[in-house]
């Protein structure tokens, strides 16, 4: 990709049927309304923004473990039509929404850029296999899609989840950061596949930046790849981040999350970006809301090339 492009593709995904809690769909717009565009634009960007919008589907029964999964496979397609369309011309910045829309948003930057590695900011794994997941909420298993260990039939009830490709996604191109909460089955597939995993505990011991340096250097050796930058808000520990669905106690700080974008910044190869999980419906007061957005803003413009000084 040109490093010049300074096109900017904001995909606002108001989208809430990965979980039981409404509210996060109202999020695009009031980040919009909070000045994510303003600020992105003050950093030198043309920005391009656009909603889009989800059709509701009856009989929504489950399949495997999965709640919602005509809407939700209805709803990450469709992001992955916006996602692909706009990697292919810039940058994308995906606003969700709940982290279910990851399905479609790494599913979209790889159709655009096949080489690239993901970066998967978040207390959660969200690599439950529909017949793994617990809570039925597919919010915790968008990257069981694009690994390929969903394991829906070929035949799958009314094509879900069929137009994804699978195996896009190579285990060996996906980091995690801020993990302290995954499933017993995903603490078994992060073994099983080797993936790379720093949870908080590998935050504390070595600190954020050669956490970072180290998650790089195992998915991308060299710094060739392009990069997708996935961050779920509720990475961040509740103190910065209280208004999201589920929040766990000792995630990072507010300098760290900053941090994890700025160095994936300065690599000169980042494409695309979420930031999912923000909502507004939660917290205990008006404070809350708006800290958790301003946290929110403040990562992407870490992300957008911000600096300190
Ligand atoms: N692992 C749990 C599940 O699958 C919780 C995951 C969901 N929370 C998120 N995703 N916000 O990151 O239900
Ligand atoms: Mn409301
Ligand atoms: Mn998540
Ligand atoms: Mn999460």
């Amino acid at each position: 990709q040109n490093k010049d492009n300074k096109e900017l593709y904001i995909v606002g995904a108001p989208f809430a049927g990965g979980q039981g809690k409404q509210g996060v769909d109202e999020a695009p717009k009031l980040l919009l309304r909070e000045g994510l565009e303003t600020e992105i634009q003050n950093l030198g960007w043309n920005t391009h923004v656009s909603h889009l919008e989800f059709e509701e589907v009856k009989n929504d029964t489950p399949i495997s473990n999965m709640k919602n999964p005509r809407f939700v496979s209805k709803a990450a397609e469709k992001v992955y039509d916006s996602v692909k369309a706009a990697a292919e011309k810039g940058f994308v910045l995906t606003v969700g929404g709940d982290h279910s829309i990851g399905a479609g948003t790494v599913a979209g930057v790889l159709a655009a850029h096949p080489e690239a590695v993901v970066l998967w900011i978040d207390a959660h794994a969200d690599i439950n296999t529909p017949a793994a997941t617990q809570s039925g909420n597919i919010h915790g298993c968008p990257l069981s899609f694009p690994t390929g260990i969903d394991e829906l039939p070929e035949d799958v009830e009314d094509g879900v989840f069929k137009w994804l490709p699978r195996k896009s996604l190579d285990f060996s191109r996906l980091a995690y950061i801020g993990l302290r909460d995954a499933d017993e089955f995903e603490k078994s597939v992060i073994r099983k596949y080797n993936i790379a995993a720093y949870s908080m505990h590998d935050v504390d011991k070595y600190g954020i930046a050669r956490v970072v340096e180290m998650a790089l250097r195992r998915v991308n050796p060299g710094n060739t790849r392009p990069i997708h930058l996935s961050f779920d808000v509720d990475a961040l520990d509740p103190f910065f981040a209280p208004s999201t669905g589920t929040p766990v106690r000792g995630g990072l700080t507010w300098r760290e999350g900053c941090y994890i974008c700025e160095a994936v910044a300065e690599t000169g190869n980042l494409v695309a970006m979420d930031l999912v999980e923000c909502n507004p419906h939660l917290g205990e007061h008006d404070e809350h809301i708006k800290s958790t957005l301003h946290s929110g803003i403040a990562l992407v413009k870490s992300a957008l090339g911000q600096t300190l000084l």
